[in-house]
């Protein structure tokens, strides 16, 4: 199924008095406060989120899986469906592959497919975290870091593998995420471990290409609970500097434990310029897989605000945006419609932050101004900017309103089935 412009500009002509009247008082509040709307409502347009292969079916718990069907049965079907939400929402251009849930069968079929539907290939994802029915060795305990050698090259070659699909679909980096841990005291040596995966690593980034980049996953618990041999961002840091230049430090907001201060982390590598990529979802406990901006989206904008900081004052390399969560309850495209506008409104929150007189009161000790500046943007109702943005794209000014006006899901189910399971987790 396809979404054409005209359909989207059929709907957008029927919902733009409303929105002209929201865009209009916000753009006179905000250009009060000397803030340049076209400025903001460009860069709002320009920000794309890749939205990765595993998101587009239902996920679940170790309890069990509620899905909804309709959900794509191959990697074609995967990139229409992303089609379909850049055609609502104009924002999610990139698709981000797992290898080997995602092998294309013939790479220039995908690639044509892709450019027709004006989608991107982003950060490439290895997978040791499971075992295929065709490899020779296991992970149960462990992958980069076994102490058997044979496990530590099956896991590096099939990283290189990763890397070579990559390559020939047009990505610029990979993300590894290793499941490499231990659950009881005593059951790994935690030097030998992490020195096994600094070997394996640095074997796979002298295959990677100059212009590629390495972005390195931590996670402090899951799927093991007493050890992770990457559990925080300053081992990932730590791996990445002994690598080099192209190797850099992934943030998946998940994988902290409760209470973490995410937005300092950004801070302090950006600062050393080894921020790579981000993952997006939102967490209530762990790694929750909630929809991003929906528990703590003031974080989410406090985040932004340290990542538009550092990108224009470090001058940092661009980073790799991707939205990484699991619906359970919800359906998936929706989900991911819901979780690109968050983005976009922590992004555009953070923009009208008045960052000159944020600074004077902070070198002030102001604590009550600087608290109130950034509250004030956060209280600001910029759902008028992301719809401004959205429409000078022809993307849908409600892109959920127009998913359920055009029966999308129903007719997903028709094409492809009820009892479809998606690859993924
Ligand atoms: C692991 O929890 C993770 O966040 C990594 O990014 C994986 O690649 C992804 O989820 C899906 O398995
Ligand atoms: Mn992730």
């Amino acid at each position: 199924m396809r979404i054409e412009p005209a359909v989207v500009e059929e709907h957008n002509v029927l919902n733009l008095s409303a929105h002209k009247d929201g865009f209009d008082y916000l753009s006179n509040q905000l250009s009060k406060q000397n803030i340049n709307v076209n400025n903001l409502v460009k860069k709002i347009k320009d920000l794309q989120i890749a939205i990765p292969s595993w998101a587009l079916g239902s996920g679940g718990t170790r309890f069990g899986r509620y899905p909804g069907g309709g959900e794509p049965r191959n990697l074609e079907e995967k990139i229409e469906d992303i089609g379909l939400l850049h055609a609502l929402n104009q924002s999610s251009g990139a698709i981000s592959l797992h290898i080997p849930w995602d092998i294309p069968d013939n790479v220039n079929n995908i690639k044509s497919l892709a450019d027709e539907l004006n989608i991107k290939f982003d950060a490439v994802n290895s997978n040791t975290f499971q075992d295929q029915k065709i490899q020779e060795h296991s992970y149960k305990f462990g992958s980069l870091c076994h102490t058997d050698a044979a496990v530590r090259k099956q896991a590096v070659e099939h990283n290189v593998e990763v890397i070579e699909y990559g390559v020939q679909l047009g990505s610029k980096a990979t993300t590894i995420w290793l499941a490499d841990g231990s659950s009881y005291p005593g059951q790994q040596n935690f030097r030998r471990a992490l020195d096994n995966t600094r070997s394996s690593l640095a074997e796979i980034y002298e295959q990677m290409p100059d212009d590629w980049k390495m972005l390195i996953e931590y996670k402090p618990f899951e799927p093991y609970f007493y050890s992770t041999v990457i559990p925080d961002w300053g081992t990932s840091f730590l791996l990445a500097s002994s690598l080099g230049p192209k190797a850099y430090t992934l943030v998946d907001l998940g994988h902290h434990l409760p209470n973490t201060n995410i937005e300092q982390i950004v801070a302090t590598l950006m600062m050393q310029r080894k921020l790579g990529g981000f993952h997006f979802n939102d967490s209530k406990f762990a790694d929750d897989d909630l929809t991003v901006g929906t528990i703590k989206p003031f974080q989410l904008m406090l985040i932004f605000n340290e990542l538009i900081q550092g990108l224009d004052e470090e001058n940092h390399p661009p980073l790799n945006w991707m939205i990484d969560a699991s619906h359970n309850l919800k359906d998936p495209l929706e989900d991911l419609l819901q979780s690109v506008e968050a983005i976009k409104i922590a992004y555009a929150q953070a923009l009208i932050i008045d960052r000159n007189a944020l600074y004077v009161a902070q070198e002030s000790n102001d604590v009550v101004k600087a608290q109130e500046i950034v509250q004030n943007a956060f209280r600001t109702d910029v759902r008028p900017l992301i719809k401004e943005a959205r429409l000078n794209s022809n993307g849908a000014l409600e892109p959920v309103n127009l998913f359920r006006r055009l029966n999308v899901r129903d007719q997903l189910l028709n094409e492809r089935g009820k009892e479809v399971l998606a690859t993924g987790l």
